[in-house]
Parts: C-alpha cells; structure tokens; sequence
C-alpha cells in the first residue's frame, strides 16, 4: 500500500494572527514536517478564494461572518474574507517545509462554490482532480493532517473514506474551530465512516 500524506490548508490566514485563525494552528508545523518522512508522496492544499467569493460574509448583505446560509448547494457558512488569492494570508505557513511537497492542490477558486474538502467542492459532486491523481500514483493510504479539524480536515477525510482509500486522521497534527459543536460531530461523523482517528 502506497501511502501520502495530505497537508490541508497550513496557510497563514488559519493560524494566529489571520484573518480565520484557528487556535493553535501554528503549533503544528513542526510535526507536520517531521511526518513528512514517512510518505512516499506528500500533498499540500492551498485554500484559494477570489476577493469577492461567495463564502465570504463582506459578499452579503446584512450577513456576520460565522452566519449560516442557504446556497444553492445546501447550508453555508459565512466566513471572514480569508485565502485571498495572491495575499499573504493565503501563503503557506514560513516553517511548513513546502519544497516537500509533490502535489500542491488548490481549492475554492470558483466564485460561486465553496470546496472544504480536498476531492469534490461542497456540492459534494465537482471533483477537484485529486482521486485521479492519487490513485494514477497508486497511493492508497493517505493521512491527513491540518487545518481545520472540523471543516477542511472533516470533508476531505470523510470524502475520501468514501471513495476507498485507507483514512487515517492525525489529531494531534490538526486544529479545530468548533463552531456551535462542530468538532465533535466532525470526530464521530469520522469514525462512524470507519477513519483511523488517532
Ligand atoms: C476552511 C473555512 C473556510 C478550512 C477553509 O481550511 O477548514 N474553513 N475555508
Ligand atoms: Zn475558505
């Protein structure tokens, strides 16, 4: 079984002092480097919004970030503006060794869609391209670890599960939001999907 270690969105908006920081985000840099030496291929996601992308609360009026909406494709979050492609904020954390990486994957650079996860945008039916190539470099185990626990983390493991990939989720190299319980949900929605969360 080929194994790749799949590096979700370690971007500076998501860690301390960004525009979406996750607490603790930057704590896990070094871990995710040093986990680096056991893949055979490592692969980094880059959250990459247009400025007025429709997740983004500004793209809405009378809206606060962290409202949730009805978009064609089902519930949305509303998010700070955040991953602004180009921007500093949607740079890759300094420490994260991305000279590593095989594969760096952007998502969420359609206007109208968001993409949480790493293989389907969140009508859950677009693929980003990540199956094919995963599976044309016969990499069957994957590991995921990054930001955030609960959204990006959360779909892109459980879509992978999905589609029969061997899952296995490194908490201790993840951090959550937690939005109104949504990490906990994010945990045990994984394991009842039958991912390895360790
Ligand atoms: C993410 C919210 C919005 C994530 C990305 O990486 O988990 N969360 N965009
Ligand atoms: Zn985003």
């Amino acid at each position: 079984m080929r194994h790749a270690l799949i590096v979700i969105d370690m971007q500076n908006d998501f860690c301390p002092g960004g525009a979406l920081a996750v607490t603790g985000g930057d704590e896990i840099v070094a871990g995710i480097n040093a986990r680096m030496d056991n893949a055979e291929a490592v692969i980094l996601t880059q959250d990459w919004h247009p400025a007025d992308h429709a997740s983004f609360a500004s793209q809405h009026a009378d809206r606060a970030p962290m409202e949730v909406i009805e978009a064609p494709y089902g519930p949305q979050v509303l998010w700070p503006d955040h991953c602004v492609q180009g921007s500093q904020g949607a740079a890759f954390h300094a420490g994260l060794e991305t000279t590593r990486a095989d594969l760096i994957l952007r998502k969420g650079f359609r206007c109208e869609i968001d993409s949480y996860s790493a293989f389907f945008e969140n009508d859950q039916t677009t693929p980003t391209g990540l199956e094919g190539y995963l599976r044309t470099r016969g990499l069957t185990s994957l590991e995921f670890v990054g930001l955030a626990t609960d959204f990006c983390v959360a779909w892109s493991a459980l879509d992978a599960a999905r589609l029969g990939f061997k899952v296995r989720v490194q908490t201790e190299l993840c951090r959550g939001i937690d939005l109104d319980g949504s990490l906990g949900r994010a945990l045990s929605d994984m394991r009842a999907a039958g991912i390895s969360v360790v």
